[in-house]
Formats: structure tokens, sequence, C-alpha cells
């Protein structure tokens, strides 16, 4: 969260998807304006965050807009990649991707309940399913790369998709 925020302008709207990332940007996450944190919790619908976001810069065309994703959560509506495309939507994703679509958050909550099931799927390439899309996309592994990544697509006004390489469980990540 500090790089990110370290990244991002002081009225960037954050918008999170439920995910183990934007578990800690809940916790973690310094807001400085009002409406710049924006996150289904209560409801907490997976898929939420991407489309949200493209509805926020839509209204607010002025504001960074920086999405929190999951690679799991993000599955549900992938298929917006063609809208920010064809309406010309600049948002930047950071997709936390902890590999074969894994839903940390279940896997989790099963495992120490009685054993992991149907928590692993199957991933797409998200950086090809970008560009395929005509839309810019980077893999990062690493504070480093993440801070370099999103510098670059923030200071070239852009939609960019960063895919970030994570452990299993964002608290790994470093
Ligand atoms: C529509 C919907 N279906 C299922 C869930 C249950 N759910 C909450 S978090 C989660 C896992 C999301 O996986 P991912 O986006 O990869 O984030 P991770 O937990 O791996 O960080 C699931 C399935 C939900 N919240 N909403
Ligand atoms: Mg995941």
């Amino acid at each position: 969260m500090e790089t990110i925020r370290s990244a991002i302008s002081r009225d960037a709207i954050i918008v999170a998807d439920p995910t183990m990332a934007a578990y800690w940007a809940t916790r973690g996450m310094p807001c400085y304006e009002p409406r710049t944190y924006i996150a289904p919790h209560g409801w907490t619908s997976i898929g939420f965050a991407f489309p949200a976001a493209l509805g926020a810069k839509m209204a607010r065309p002025d504001r960074q807009v920086i999405v929190i994703s999951g690679d799991g959560g993000f599955q549900l509506n992938l298929q917006e990649l063609g809208t920010a495309a064809q309406c010309g939507i600049k948002v930047v994703v950071l997709l936390f991707n902890d590999g074969h679509g894994a839903y940390c958050a279940i896997g989790s909550a099963t495992t120490s309940a009685v054993a992991t099931f149907a928590t692993d799927l199957k991933n797409p390439d998200f950086v090809k399913l970008a560009e395929s899309y005509g839309l810019a996309a980077t893999r990062v592994n690493g504070r480093q790369e993440l801070l370099g990544a999103l510098g670059n697509a923030l200071g070239r006004d852009e939609f960019h998709l960063i895919d970030i390489q994570t452990p299993r469980g964002f608290s790994e990540f470093v």
C-alpha cells in the first residue's frame, strides 16, 4: 500500500475488489479526500471493481483511477477490457495475481474448515489478454517493478493493466 500510495496522486480514486490486497488496502491505505476509496465491503461481490472504476473514470476524467483486483475476481468482468478499449477509458488495473485464478480468501477459509476445494482455477495470460484488445499491460515481480510500471502508466496517461505476481496470500508479498 505504501508503494501504491507513493506513486498515485492525493486525490486519485481507488476502486477495490474483495481480494486479499484490498483487505489490506481497506485497513492500511491512507485516503485524503472524500469519495476516493470505493469498495463493495458489506455485500462484497467479486468482479465489482473493474466496471465500477470505468464508471468512476467516466464521471471524473480529471482524476487518476486505480483498480485493486485479484486474479479470480477480475475474471468475472474481464470482458470490460473491450469497453475500456472501445471508449478509451484510461484506468490503471493493479491485478494481484496469486496464480491459477486462485480464490485465496476462500481457499484459506475452506482449508481451515475441511479441505481446499474448487479454489484453484485456470487463469488466462492477463498481459496477452489486455494486449489482444490493443491495451497496454505489464507483468511485474516485487515492489520496485510495481513502482516503475505504475509510475510509467500514470505518466503516460493511458489504460494499463499491471499483472502483479504474488505468492499465495498478499501478506507474503515483498
Ligand atoms: C459474486 C461473488 N462470488 C463469490 C464470492 C466469494 N469470494 C470472496 S473473495 C473470493 C476470492 C477472490 O479471488 P481473487 O480475486 O483472486 O482474490 P484473492 O482472494 O485470491 O486475493 C471469492 C470467491 C464473492 N464475494 N462474490
Ligand atoms: Mg487470487
